[in-house]
């Protein structure tokens, strides 16, 4: 058979006029590649919306949720081998090896550009048979001065609908591109022809990919080329590939910042006086409880400004400035109830895609840890029959990474300036992970530097957010941007160390924070959630001036009485335990760091080696 080639006038023809020339020529050429049926310009319209979820309800891809319970709602399965990101198969294709780092998983461009879309590429012909949609997408306000813009090209309507929640996708950011702003191309396929180079037809499947995959970033050409699956982080690339890994680059070459944290906005009700706080924890730890944080202290309201990702920038006072890029919340949904965090099942009660969880026989989702009884009847995330005896045999209806797709907008406590373009000026900085043993609840950094060393020294418990990392072992997650840092991360941390020597006292102050400590018998120490408004209240209080910190030995740490505990179920002795530091099992732990630290060779900055040797003498001086 002769495949169908497209000529750069017939693709402008089927164009919206604001299509550049430039962007109708790199639309025509990857057509040429991956040989779809037919390329579709999405517009981000309620009405496309509509007619790609009929088609995606149909062909099987979702399945409509019962619209009196949750209009709207749709639910997507994928298959077991497509479930999370794929950390072994995302590389970082920069022209030398040492940018990208030992962290990363390096692949020359040029070979890597053969392996994609030479001539036995493995683009070669993936959308033969299915639609190409052409998604011009802005990451961050409209036109905003920290914001972006971004060409998504993919062979999955799953995606496009995605990406109208999580982006600001469609005719404006087009517009934008046609008046010659710069933007980022982004190619993906799952990788599923539906038609092969000889002309032999395949049915379609309810979840396309491959085997093999690609998620793959060439940051000095600002190129992102997705290979072989549909899920979250490895298909919606506007989200890591882009937000974080490309944005990074970016931000070092242009003096920002591109980070794995929420932003929240405190506001003390008794002042008015806000504070802004950025967080940053491994994926899957949290992060959207902590932006929806209802406090169960008196005095503070909070509100939500993102959940996932912020682009910071110094504003024109010499503040850090934060957005948030993303439109909506790409949440973890097992544990999620109106207990742990109410303000996200309010969001998802409509507009909402859910990937991977359970369905109830009344046509809605469920998940565990969800409110209430488990129903007798459910149909799992494989599309089986799944009962309680299922559960008591430690089956989960719901895949542990299943995610929510839902709108920032719907979030009943969004800030009201989460649009701001300038973005909102940052206070403080939370680094956390998951850490059973050492760390204790909250200690402030004694100097920039040692906030650096607190960031680069994250280590959290392994969680299902990443295919084929072993869940529960501990890893060094440096920043929570082990995955997600386009580039060396010493240089990284000395891009940080830049930044904050650049705005000097204006950089917000750092905080190591860690919910997931546990006593002897395996029991949290501390109860999370909401209670977590207590930590910020310090910190919070620590920015006033109203309340002194001890030195300790990982930093600064509160006194007893100056930390509300009043009505947290938090016994003193679990406060003691909290705060029980040992220096044998820090003496380990610096140990550790320094093995970590010398995988980076004569990158590392000297002031982390300094911090390090800060850390040495304090647990000297404790075991005296
Ligand atoms: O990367 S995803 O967007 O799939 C989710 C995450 O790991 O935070
Ligand atoms: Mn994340």
């Amino acid at each position: 058979m002769t495949d169908k080639t497209y000529t750069v006038e017939e693709v402008q023809k089927s164009a919206p006029a604001a299509a550049t020339e430039e962007l109708v020529k790199w639309v025509t050429g990857v057509a040429n590649i991956t040989l779809p049926d037919c390329i579709e310009w999405v517009d981000g319209s309620d009405e496309e919306w509509t007619r790609l979820t009929d088609k995606m309800v149909e062909s099987g891809m979702f399945t409509r949720l019962n619209p009196e319970k949750r209009p709207n709602s749709f639910l997507a399965r994928s298959l077991p081998s497509d479930v999370a990101r794929v950390e072994s198969r995302t590389f970082i294709c920069s022209e030398k090896e040492e940018d990208a780092g030992p962290t990363n998983h390096w692949a020359d461009p040029k070979e890597m550009k053969e392996t994609l879309i030479g001539e036995k590429g493995v683009f070669r012909g993936a959308m033969r048979g299915r639609t190409m949609y052409v998604i011009p997408f802005s990451m961050g306000p409209l036109g905003g001065p920290i914001s972006q813009l971004g060409i998504e090209l993919t062979d999955s309507p799953y995606v496009v609908v995605n990406m109208r929640i999580m982006t600001r996708m469609g005719a404006a950011a087009l517009k934008l591109i046609g008046e010659g702003k710069p933007w980022v191309p982004a190619v993906h396929s799952v990788g599923y022809p539906l038609v092969d180079a000889a002309g032999e037809t395949r049915e379609d499947v309810a979840w396309p990919c491959n085997d093999t995959k690609y998620i793959t970033h060439f940051p000095e050409t600002n190129e992102i080329w997705s290979f072989g699956s549909g899920y979250g982080g490895n298909a919606l690339l506007g989200k890591k590939c882009y937000a974080l890994r490309i944005a990074s680059t970016m931000a070092r070459r242009d003096g920002w910042m591109a980070e794995h944290m929420l932003i929240l906005r405190l506001t003390n009700e008794q002042t008015g006086k806000q504070y802004h706080v950025t967080a940053a924890f491994p994926s899957a730890c949290g992060k959207t409880n902590l932006a929806m944080l209802q406090p169960t202290i008196d005095g503070y309201k909070v509100e939500t400004i993102g959940d996932d990702i912020a682009w910071m920038r110094p504003g024109k006072d010499g503040r850090l400035r934060a957005i948030n890029p993303e439109a909506g919340f790409f949440g973890v949904a097992p544990g999620t109830s109106y207990d742990t965090n109410p303000m996200a099942m309010d969001t998802m009660r409509s507009n909402t895609i859910f990937t991977n969880v359970a369905l109830t026989d009344d046509g809605d989702v469920w998940w565990e840890g969800i409110d209430g009884e488990q129903p007798e009847h459910l149909i799992d995330w494989q599309g089986n029959d799944f009962t309680k005896a299922d559960s008591e045999a430690g089956k989960k209806a719901a895949h542990p990474n299943s995610r929510f797709t839902t709108p920032a907008s719907q979030c009943p406590i969004i800030c009201p300036d989460w649009e701001a373009p300038e973005g909102v000026p940052v206070d403080a900085i939370l680094f956390g992970g998951r850490r059973a043993t050492n760390v204790p609840l909250v200690a402030e950094q004694y100097t920039p530097a040692h906030g650096v060393f607190i960031g680069a020294n994250v280590s959290s418990e392994v969680t299902a957010a990443a295919l084929d990392v072993k869940a529960g072992a501990l890893r060094h997650d440096p920043f929570a941007m082990l995955p997600f840092c386009g580039y060396n991360m010493a240089d990284y941390w000395g891009h940080w160390l830049e930044m904050q020597e650049k705005l000097g006292d204006k950089f917000p102050k750092i905080y190591q924070v860690n919910w997931f400590r546990k006593n002897a018998e395996g029991k949290f120490l501390w109860p999370g959630y909401g209670d977590n408004s207590r930590v910020l209240d310090w910190i919070v209080r620590r920015a006033t001036g109203e309340v002194e910190a001890v030195e300790g030995l990982t930093g600064l740490y509160p006194k007893r009485e100056d930390f509300n505990l009043e009505g947290a179920g938090v016994s003193e002795a679990d406060w003691e335990a909290m705060y029980t530091i040992d220096p044998e099992a820090w003496e380990a732990e610096a140990a550790d760091t320094a093995e970590y630290f010398q995988k980076f060779g004569d990158k590392l900055p000297a002031a982390l080696v300094e911090e390090l040797n800060n850390l040495k003498e304090r647990i000297a001086a404790a075991k005296n």
